[in-house]
């Protein structure tokens, strides 16, 4: 295995294999998307236009070739930001058959993350976009290749200034190196707010299970059409199924610009979309937007909603709204994937975020005492299983606080399992409100507010307090600006909601927006810099 990474230990390989968990399939080479009736099907719908499976299987072999002859070699890291564009997907694939490995930035990192992943990664290549709004990516590689020492390229998808073109990156087919399945494909990064991300080193044996079973429980195939509206880099959009999982089941990727109803909408009529993902943020303003719309949302068959924990209220609108199955996810970019099931009762759909996806994913739930928590009960998930990793990229010493030594990631969730197996998220260990040593769990909190009020948003974070130490601040996003609530109503519905009289908030803030993270999750960390400023 790639070097700085942390290998399953030989018991748990044994068993993978043998179950058929890990087979010898290599990333980005499909039968499903090679057999010939596939090749004539489209495979990727974007702004610049349609391919079929054949034109992106050819586009790929081509640039597997133009990155070996530009130097590259197998095992070497390209840290690569791409706009959500065919380029992004023909890369990958390249990148998958020639065991160079891909560490996926988001779209809006900046210099600071994209040096500290250059420097992590000790990437040899930088991919990167010309240019975003105000941001000149060409001036932004130099000051990358200033602050680190292994950048040798930086290959630029549009006009490369001093550097070189990504579509020059073309040659004519060669005899690919077969990298080993059981070795690194792809890197991720851990989706904490706080702290700069950690790199997440994921097998092409580990990564195609994820493909291939998502796709499985999703009823994804030849025939379906996937909506990409996050960011392609991002675990949930690239292979849950997402992009890669539908390819490789031989259906259509369609790649939104971006995730507004605007912007998706006409996408999802034209291509005939019949499942697409959101984070929770976003699904209000579908669901209001479909309430006037024109274009014609029949065909849309499954929404996936995840990265954060969607509200049941909303939640219960969007079968009738979008006329479509609603599917919680509850995953991390280090591995477990827990889905609710296309025809669980509403109740679980609802209420829950799902279960693991596979027999071999083993959890459990650890209270604050370190015993093992019964059902309803309170306590952190720590995970193990064929696609969940057992140690950050490079990471050393800090592996042994976030991992077991047995294994488990402790993914510092706190959650409660039903008494049928099904997770409901309730926080984040560290995401509390230590009010005098009373902890008000932030997001039992937001959910309140959400619930009480008509909001677009709720955050609640701890401010500090002379007096307690932490108090707890709730910033909220009115739905009607000219009508938002006031302290005095919070407490009163808070009161009349039966809650404890701790969790009511102390403060109250009115935004126009909640700062976010490249993912779609509130970044605390800003919200808490914005208020102290
Ligand atoms: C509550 N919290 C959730 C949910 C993730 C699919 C979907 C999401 C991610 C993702 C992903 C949540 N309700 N439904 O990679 O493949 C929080 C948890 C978790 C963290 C992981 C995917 N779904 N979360 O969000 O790596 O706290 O992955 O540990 O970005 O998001 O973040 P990330």
């Amino acid at each position: 295995m790639q070097e700085g990474c942390v290998p399953w230990p030989e018991s748990a390989v044994r068993t993978y294999r043998e179950e058929g968990y890990w087979t010898t399939e290599v990333l980005g080479v499909w039968p499903a998307a090679r057999a010939p009736e596939a090749r004539a099907r489209t495979a990727l719908v974007t702004r610049a236009g349609v391919l079929t499976h054949e034109e992106v299987d050819r586009a790929a072999d081509r640039m597997a070739a133009g990155l070996l002859g530009a130097g590259l070699a197998p095992g070497d890291r390209v840290v690569v930001q791409l706009l959500d564009e065919a380029e992004l997907v023909v890369l990958s694939l390249a990148l998958f058959r020639t065991g160079i490995l891909p560490v996926y930035a988001l779209p809006a990192h900046r210099s600071a993350e994209i040096t500290h992943l250059v420097s992590t990664a000790g990437a040899a290549a930088y991919v990167c976009p010309e240019r975003v709004l105000d941001c000149d990516f060409r001036l932004l590689a130099q000051e990358v290749l200033d602050r680190t020492d292994s950048l040798r390229q930086v290959f630029v998808a549009g006009d490369p200034g001093p550097f070189t073109a990504l579509s020059s990156v073309d040659a004519e087919p060669v005899a690919l190196p077969a990298p080993d399945p059981e070795d690194v494909a792809l890197f991720l990064l851990s989706g904490g707010t706080s702290g700069p991300p950690k790199l997440i080193p994921r097998t092409h044996a580990d990564y195609a299970y994820q493909l291939r079973e998502t796709a499985r429980l999703c009823g994804v195939g030849p025939d379906s059409v996937y909506l990409a509206a996050l960011p392609v880099e991002h675990n949930f959009a690239l292979g849950c199924p997402g992009v890669l999982g539908t390819l490789r089941a031989g259906g259509t990727a369609v790649i939104a610009p971006a995730p507004t109803a605007d912007a998706c909408f006409p996408l999802i009529e034209r291509a005939r979309v019949t499942i697409t993902s959101l984070v929770p943020p976003l699904v209000p303003l579908w669901l209001d937007a479909a309430e006037w719309t024109d274009h014609d949302l029949s065909s849309l068959e499954v929404l996936q909603v995840g990265g954060a924990r969607l509200d049941p209220d909303t939640a219960r609108q969007v079968p009738k709204a979008l006329g479509c199955t609603l599917q919680q996810v509850y995953g991390m970019a280090e591995g477990l994937l827990n889905f609710t099931r296309l025809d669980d009762p509403e109740d679980v759909i609802v209420h829950t975020q799902g279960r693991p996806l596979s027999p071999a994913d083993e959890v459990r739930v650890i209270r604050e005492d370190g015993a093992e928590a019964g059902p309803g009960e309170v306590g952190e998930l720590f995970t193990r299983g064929p696609y969940t990793l057992r140690g950050y990229y490079r990471a050393g010493e800090r592996n042994r606080t976030r991992f077991t030594e047995d294994g488990f990631y402790r993914t510092g969730d706190l959650v409660r399992r039903t008494e049928h197996g099904d997770f409901e998220v309730v926080g984040r260990i560290n995401d509390v409100v230590n009010r005098g040593g009373e902890k008000v769990p932030t997001l039992e909190v937001e959910e309140h507010l959400l619930a009480a009020f008509p909001l677009l948003g709720a955050a609640v974070i701890a401010l500090p307090d002379a007096l307690m130490g932490e108090r707890t601040c709730a910033c909220v996003v009115p739905r009607d600006r000219a009508n938002p609530p006031t302290l005095r109503e919070v407490k009163a519905a808070f009161r009349g909601r039966g809650v404890a009289a701790y969790k009511v908030p102390d403060q109250l803030v009115v935004l126009e927006r909640l700062p976010m993270t490249g993912v779609g999750k509130v970044d605390k960390r800003a919200l808490l810099a914005q208020l102290e400023t």
